[in-house]
């Protein structure tokens, strides 16, 4: 069952007049996950349109989510130096998040899309904190076969990033995929530790620094991705607020999507975080990661 499904039974139900039907709409997108603020402009807007039937609504909340999750699509992934397989520095993406929301899954599935695509892929692991997270990315590596760099346990995950990007480059790598420790940090650490990994990047490619410059200011070749949880809820929009004060994230990945009737958190995240959602987790095999495009998304969710 989709989050929407209810509110379509709502609205082509047995005709009742659309205003009648606010608190219940609002109450629908609520409990999806939709989110307060959205779910109140949303009703909002609603109410200034005041469509006649119930399949009139629909349509314009379709209209509505549509619009939110277009927004920020336009906004382009960052490009890599020069294409990694003529001799350029590979494309950067870092995965950021708090244990457990899927990164390193999330990291095996991509691998094995961009494998597919003909790319040649490294995976290096960052989250140092446990050894268990190197060797799960190393059989994620190893499923995908991608290339793969880890550090020894408790390396500084600055280093392991410098030799992964430096083996990438050595190894004419188009793409370099970050795995990094999602243990919970205080803000300015987070920060610190991201942004030497960032620097450590760049050190190994050989160019200026990414950091401090924001997304789409000089478009470095880095792509920050946040990972969240869609099983997790509003907290998911608590998490995106704090990474997005610590780091200069370009991008969110939402994952579990498949495990969730609350998948309205979709839309509340991207209007509020202004990011645009790069891909969609489906399920725990590799092939379970769908790049995301709104337009299509809507149109199979409203179907
Ligand atoms: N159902 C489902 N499970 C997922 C998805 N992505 C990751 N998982 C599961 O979530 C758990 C944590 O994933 P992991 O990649 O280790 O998280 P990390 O701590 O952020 O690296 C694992 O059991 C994964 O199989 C998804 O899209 N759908
Ligand atoms: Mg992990």
């Amino acid at each position: 069952m989709t989050w929407i499904s209810p509110l379509k039974e709502l609205l082509f139900g047995p005709g009742r007049e659309v205003r009648e039907l606010i608190p219940e709409i609002e109450e629908k997108l609520l409990s999806a996950d939709v989110g307060v603020a959205t779910t109140q402009m949303l009703v909002d807007a609603l109410q200034t349109a005041s469509p006649k039937t119930g399949q009139e609504a629909y349509g314009f909340l379709k209209g509505k989510v549509e619009e939110i999750l277009t927004s920020t699509e336009k906004i382009p992934p960052n490009p890599p130096l020069k294409k990694g397989g003529e001799g350029g520095f590979p494309k950067v993406i870092f995965f950021v998040g708090i244990n457990g929301v899927g990164k390193t899954t999330t990291i095996g599935k991509l691998a094995h899309r961009l494998k597919s695509e003909g790319k040649k892929v490294m995976l290096v692991a960052a989250d140092t904190f446990r050894a268990a997270a190197r060797d799960q990315l190393g059989i994620w590596a190893e499923r995908s076969q991608a290339e793969f760099v880890g550090g020894s346990d408790n390396a500084d995950p600055a280093s392991v990033v410098f030799d992964g990007c430096s083996a990438a480059k050595a190894r004419k790598c188009d793409v370099a995929l970050i795995d990094t420790a999602g243990r919970l940090q205080t803000k300015t650490h987070l920060m610190e530790e991201l942004k030497k990994m960032v620097r450590a990047a760049s050190k190994a490619a050989g160019r200026l620094p990414a950091v401090g410059r924001l997304p789409g200011a000089g478009r470095p070749p880095d792509e920050i991705l946040l990972i969240l949880d869609a099983t997790t809820g509003q907290n998911g929009l608590n998490q995106a607020r704090v990474f997005l004060d610590a780091v200069p994230l370009t991008g969110l990945v939402l994952t579990k999507y498949d495990g969730t009737a609350k998948g309205g958190i979709l839309v509340s995240i991207v209007r509020e975080t202004g990011l645009p959602l790069r891909y969609v987790g489906v399920g725990e095999k590799i092939e379970d990661l769908k790049p995301f495009s709104a337009h299509e998304f809507v149109s199979s969710l409203f179907a």
